[in-house]
């Protein structure tokens, strides 16, 4: 049985926990708090870094989220979620890791910072940018790798459709938006569907996120883990 350590507004568990959905295997969730359950020993032994997600497959436990993607395309390859022809499958991690280090914290810092101050402005031009790269690299595609759903939907298809929800509109990006639509009507991205509830939690967190993200480190020192 596969188990995902995680929490549902985790963007790192979530592109996981689609991935179980999309690919139709068994599992079971383990939800985590983050609020200090994270550094309990039991965990650790899971997870060294004290960080979701975290698979557990029978014996075998893989931690970072990129190396669990692999992990469950090489190991249950059907559907298959990576492309085979090398230019579109250039695309596609061109997308997934965009999304990683690009978009993700251009959400971030946009979320987390006051719209006055530079912090924010260089967070919404990082998010401006890759989203004026995706609206091209789409074209008149239904998904980025063609007719195949892949994990460049899976990792950019779980931030980009929820941009309205944090006032960011997707009306510039006709190509984005109906993408965005589209996988908003399967079935695995409704099953994760947050509610208003934990979306406005999510939005009041990420305010205070600098302050959390000191206690955790405070926690790590302590215990003598990486930081
Ligand atoms: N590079 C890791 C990042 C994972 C990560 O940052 N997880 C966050 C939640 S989204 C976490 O576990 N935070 C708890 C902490 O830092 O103590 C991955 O790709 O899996």
């Amino acid at each position: 049985m596969l188990t995902l350590y995680y929490t549902r507004t985790s963007f790192y568990s979530r592109f996981i926990w689609l991935t179980l959905l999309e690919k139709q295997l068994k599992f079971k969730l383990v939800a985590l708090k983050l609020n200090g359950d994270q550094f309990a020993e039991e965990f650790i032994e899971i997870s060294p870094f004290s960080r979701i997600p975290a698979l557990v497959d029978g014996e075998i436990s893989v931690i970072e989220s990129s190396a669990i993607l692999d992990y469950l395309e090489i190991k249950y390859p059907v559907p298959a979620l990576l492309p085979k022809d090398p230019q579109i499958l250039a695309k596609v991690r061109m997308v997934q890791t965009v999304t990683n280090n690009e978009l993700l914290p251009g959400l971030m810092g946009m979320l987390i910072h006051r719209k006055d101050i530079l912090d924010y402005q260089y967070a919404q031009k990082r998010l401006n940018n890759v989203l004026d790269f995706f609206e091209k690299l789409l074209i008149n595609n239904t998904y980025f790798a063609g007719e195949q759903l892949t994990f460049a939907e899976i990792v950019a298809g779980n931030l980009i459709p929820y941009f309205p929800k944090f006032n960011i509109p997707l009306d510039r990006y006709p190509q984005l938006n109906r993408w965005s639509e589209n996988l908003l009507l399967r079935k695995s991205w409704q099953e994760m569907q947050l509610s208003q509830e934990e979306l406005i939690n999510f939005k009041r967190r990420m305010k205070v996120m600098p302050k959390i993200i000191q206690k955790r480190r405070r926690e790590r020192v302590k215990i003598g883990k990486n930081v």
